[in-house]
């Protein structure tokens, strides 16, 4: 992950460099007369041989202006959309740099902790949002009813086995409902996973009502004391509309404790209309990004947390039942400035 966005910093940075330094060069005092330049010359000639040019530079010390930094930002910007950060969170971060860049005093041999520490900050900012154990949240209700939301092949079935793998392991009852009753196989896939695992899947036939899916799975859990309803959902119907629709009467049916939006990572800035469409029809508790293993710029995880901060249930890490992880901005931002 980040492996673009961490080469354009790195290059957006020594351009930045560079810049501060031609400025030190052009602001040199000029000595007011000819026989005095001359001297001048020829003493900074001797200096010259003396001491390393660098060594001279680096003692400057320079105060960061609008000008010094607006092609940096331009090019930080650029980098940005690149790395699939929305075009809204990019100019959010790029203002947020240049606020606390301008009028700061800084050599030359400073700069790239500080541009990185003002990066770090904007972005840190926007990955910070509230936290959430799941655990703590099924101890609230049983059954504590999870739907998972997201378009096809986002990873929700494969994202409900890992979750119901690892709350198994922490030795919670755990049910599926097949409540993707569009997709060709998807019934047959939960089925598969509830096999390996020892979960029961509450399953009706293709084409069935959903939400009728869930709330037996639902009334299944209350029978036999189960902790936790792990309900799929379809991704795409035959309209964006009729997928709302559905969201909608599955909620509305079975008030579900916590909707869960699985985004693929690699979906890029789209992500951002998927946030807002899923949130419009029924509402996004959390997130799962999925694919993080095979994701290299990161940018569409700022983009969807920028859009509508919501706490993130897990990291997708891989097609193992093991390969989650957890969020930590801090681990992110590691990743992004080592
Ligand atoms: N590399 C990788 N692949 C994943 C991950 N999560 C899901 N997949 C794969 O993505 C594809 C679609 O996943 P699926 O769970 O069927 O998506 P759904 O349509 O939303 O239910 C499958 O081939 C999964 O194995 C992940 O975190 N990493
Ligand atoms: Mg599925």
């Amino acid at each position: 992950m980040f492996s673009v966005f961490k080469k354009k910093l790195k290059e957006a940075i020594s351009k930045l460099s560079k810049k501060v330094e031609e400025k030190e060069i052009i602001e040199e005092p000029k000595p007011a007369k000819r026989k005095e330049a001359k001297k001048a010359e020829k003493k900074d000639k001797k200096e010259k041989r003396e001491k390393p040019k660098i060594i001279r530079r680096i003692s400057r010390e320079r105060e960061i202006k609008e000008e010094d930094i607006k092609d940096v930002l331009w090019d930080i910007q650029l980098m940005l959309l690149e790395s699939d950060v929305a075009l809204e969170a990019a100019e959010k971060i790029c203002e947020d740099v240049k606020s606390s860049l301008i009028g700061k005093k800084v050599k030359r041999d400073e700069i790239e902790k500080l541009v990185k520490k003002a990066f770090e900050e904007a972005i840190e900012k926007i990955l910070s949002v509230p936290k959430i154990d799941i655990e703590k949240e099924i101890k609230k209700k049983k059954p504590f009813v999870i739907v998972f939301l997201g378009f096809n092949g986002a990873g929700k079935t494969t994202t409900i086995a890992k979750i119901g793998y690892l709350l198994k392991e922490r030795g919670y009852k755990v049910v599926f409902a097949a409540g993707d009753t569009f997709r060709a196989a998807s019934i047959e896939q939960l089925e598969e996973h509830g096999k390996k695992l020892g979960i029961n899947v509450i399953k009706h036939h293709y084409g069935a009502d959903p939400a009728a899916v869930i709330f037996d799975a639902i009334k299944h859990a209350e029978a036999r004391g189960i902790d936790v309803v792990l309900a799929d959902t379809a991704g795409r119907t035959h309209t964006n509309q009729s997928l709302v629709e559905e969201l909608r009467k599955i909620c509305r049916v079975n008030k579900p404790d916590l909707k869960v939006l699985v985004l693929d990572a690699l979906t890029g800035n789209d992500i951002v209309e998927q946030v807002k469409m899923f949130n419009e029809a029924v509402g996004v508790d959390a997130y799962v990004f999925t694919k993080v293993d095979v994701y290299e710029k990161g940018g569409s995880i700022i983009s969807a947390l920028y859009k509508l901060p919501r706490p993130v249930l897990f990291l997708g890490k891989g097609q193992e039942y093991g390969d989650l992880e957890k969020f930590d901005p801090k681990k992110i931002i590691k990743i992004l400035f080592s």
